[in-house]
């Protein structure tokens, strides 16, 4: 273990604190994180997590919101305040409110990549696990959907519902640089391989994949697949994870820049930093948070 390493572990007990890293961060983010998960995984073992006093989530700025909004009694810290979704600004209450007014009939289904503005004045929100489970839950054949266009798509064509997106463009930069061809390259390589994509890709990436899902879903397909080899369409990060756990098995990155600066933005240096120093606190006005809480809750109460 290296200086850096020593001085966190300690700071962390000092504090009684639980570091706490998504799938996507650096390799020594998730090896000194006490939980690696998606963002709806994280911010669960934030609320078991009873005793502890401080939760630094290293991740990108709507994660750690969420967390902040489902554990009120603990100080929740981004340790880099410039982490943030893009995905996430790209909806902005207004358009929501104009959608809205289009459709006043269709519930309005918020992806958790969004800001929690934007969650306040949904009807319940979604994560990409969860994303088909929550659509099929609501009586409408209509809703309204958002920021994620692609994920929207996904979910139209599984659930055979009308899905309105808002905006009508939102993409996740990082997962729009998979293409096809790269895959077609690698499956002549690892002719026996499986692919495995995320639904932040375009439509393309869905039709060559042989799974579909969310970093959640990939590690769990992944340890009940007989496959020995995978290519991997979702952020670089989740190869760490998957190598760590599944030593056995080999992984290739269907796309070698397929990186989310934001989330590599969070250094070991910038960890210790946030625990000494408790910093950036992550802090939701009260009536935004009490509205976004409710349309969280809504998506915990569907059975998956
Ligand atoms: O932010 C992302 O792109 C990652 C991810 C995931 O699969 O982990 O899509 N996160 C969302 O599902 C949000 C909730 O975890
Ligand atoms: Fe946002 Fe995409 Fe980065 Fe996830 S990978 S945090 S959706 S930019």
């Amino acid at each position: 273990m290296t200086d850096l390493t020593n001085k966190i572990q300690d700071l962390k007990k000092e504090k009684n604190a639980v570091i706490l890293a998504h799938n996507y961060q650096r390799g020594e983010i998730q090896d000194i994180a006490d939980y690696v998960g998606d963002s709806i995984e994280l911010s669960r073992k934030a609320m078991q997590e009873k005793d502890a006093k401080v939760i630094v989530f290293c991740a990108v700025d709507f994660m750690a919101q969420s967390a902040a909004i489902l554990n009120p009694e603990k100080k929740v810290l981004l340790p880099t305040l410039g982490a943030r979704c893009p995905m996430a600004q790209m909806l902005t209450v207004d358009e929501i409110k104009r959608a809205k007014a289009k459709y006043p009939k269709a519930p309005v289904v918020l992806y958790v990549n969004t800001l929690a503005e934007a969650k306040a004045e949904s009807d319940v929100c979604c994560t990409s696990a969860n994303a088909l489970e929550v659509i099929r839950s609501l009586d409408s054949d209509t809703v309204l959907f958002g920021p994620d266009r692609n994920l929207g798509e996904y979910v139209a064509e599984e659930t055979g519902k009308t899905v309105i997106p808002i905006p009508e463009w939102g993409f996740c930069p990082t997962h729009l640089l998979f293409q096809p061809e790269d895959i077609v390259v690698l499956k002549q390589k690892y002719p026996n391989a499986e692919v495995l994509v995320h639904p932040e890709c375009s439509g393309d990436m869905r039709k060559v994949a042989d799974f579909i899902g969310s970093t959640s879903k990939i590690c769990r397909y992944v340890k009940e697949s007989d496959a020995k080899q995978f290519v991997v369409g979702t952020e670089d990060g989740i190869l760490h994870r998957l190598r760590k756990e599944n030593p056995e098995q080999e992984f290739y990155i269907a796309y070698d820049g397929s990186v989310c600066p934001n989330m590599k933005l969070t250094t070991l240096e910038r960890l210790y930093a946030s625990l000494k120093e408790e910093k950036h606190v992550v802090e939701v006005p009260q009536n935004v948070a009490s509205k976004a809480r409710e349309s969280l809750e809504r998506m915990f109460q569907v059975k998956c």
